[in-house]
């Protein structure tokens, strides 16, 4: 990836936050951490290789991607506004009575291919659309982004074996390897790792990514691209919170809401790396 286009996605992924982090504050509830912790998956899949059109949502033929830890529905509508889906002023609107954009992703959203929220399932809707997807020959990818506490859910487990048997290679899965799930860490409830050889093991292509550098994300997907007999699992490294250094790792902040001297300090980090990026 040229110098050119990863500082357009680092700065891309600086905007997802900066957007999911004005959506949260105004609407005063939403989950901080899963959502600031996958902003450069988002930023690469929607700013350089999904085959989306924001005129045409629906078209038959398009990527899709399954936002299956679907709490982080700032992250994902942030991403799509932005993308021009729908305009930035209907954020304004995110967990109001009556609005479309509720807590947790909604199908109704333009852009928006599973509703989700209960944990667990999104993997099995995935493939259900990759093996649609191939036995029509669109030739399209469909993506899904898990969280790593949530594949403690079984069912993931189901459609991994399911999708490693009949060699779904258009599926390809992120899991956002954070280290907390919303009560604790995974090393002290139920430590799932190691993630990729469990993939690996179910018949899987599976990679382990530093989940905020973009290029490496990017590499990632060529890779997967490039295996033609075996879905692909890209687990990423991340941090819960990242991009605002009270809000990084901090099991508070998977669901809680910050004070008004922390949402301050939370703006003011956010505009430091922006102009960073936009230099
Ligand atoms: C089936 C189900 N059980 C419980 C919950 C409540 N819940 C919401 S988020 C969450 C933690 C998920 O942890 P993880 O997947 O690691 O998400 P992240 O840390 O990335 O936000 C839980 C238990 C849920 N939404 N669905």
């Amino acid at each position: 990836m040229d110098a050119k286009k990863q500082n357009e996605l680092c700065r891309q992924a600086c905007m997802i936050r900066k957007v999911l982090l004005e959506t949260i504050h105004n609407a005063g509830s939403g989950h901080i951490g899963g959502s600031m912790s996958i902003a450069e998956i988002l930023s690469v899949l929607y700013f350089n290789r999904m085959n989306v059109d924001p005129k045409d949502p629906d078209k038959i033929d398009r990527d899709r991607l399954v936002l299956s830890k679907g709490h982080c529905s700032p992250a994902m509508y942030a991403t799509l506004a932005l993308k021009g889906f729908f305009p930035m002023e209907h954020l304004k609107t995110f967990r109001k009575i009556d609005s479309d954009l509720s807590g947790h992703v909604e199908i109704h959203v333009p852009g928006v291919d599973m509703s989700a929220g209960s944990l667990g399932q999104g993997l099995s809707v995935a493939l259900g659309m990759a093996m649609f997807a191939k036995a029509k020959g669109y030739g399209n990818n469909v993506y899904a982004i898990m969280g790593d506490g949530e594949i403690q859910e079984g069912q993931i487990w189901e459609a991994a074996m399911a999708a490693g048997f009949y060699h779904v290679n258009n599926l390809i899965a992120f899991v956002d390897n954070n280290g907390l799930q919303l009560d604790g860490r995974l090393s002290e409830v139920m430590d799932p790792n190691p993630i990729d050889e469990k993939f690996r093991a179910f018949g899987w292509n599976a990679v382990v990514v530093d989940g905020h550098d973009v290029a490496a994300i990017d590499d990632a997907l060529e890779q997967a691209y490039q295996c033609k007999d075996k879905p692909t699992a890209i687990v990423c490294r991340t941090i819960k919170g990242k991009g605002v250094s009270v809000f990084e790792d901090q099991v508070r902040f998977h669901g809680g809401q910050p004070t008004d001297e922390e949402w301050k300090t939370a703006f003011a980090e956010i505009e430091a790396q922006l102009a960073k990026w936009e230099a």
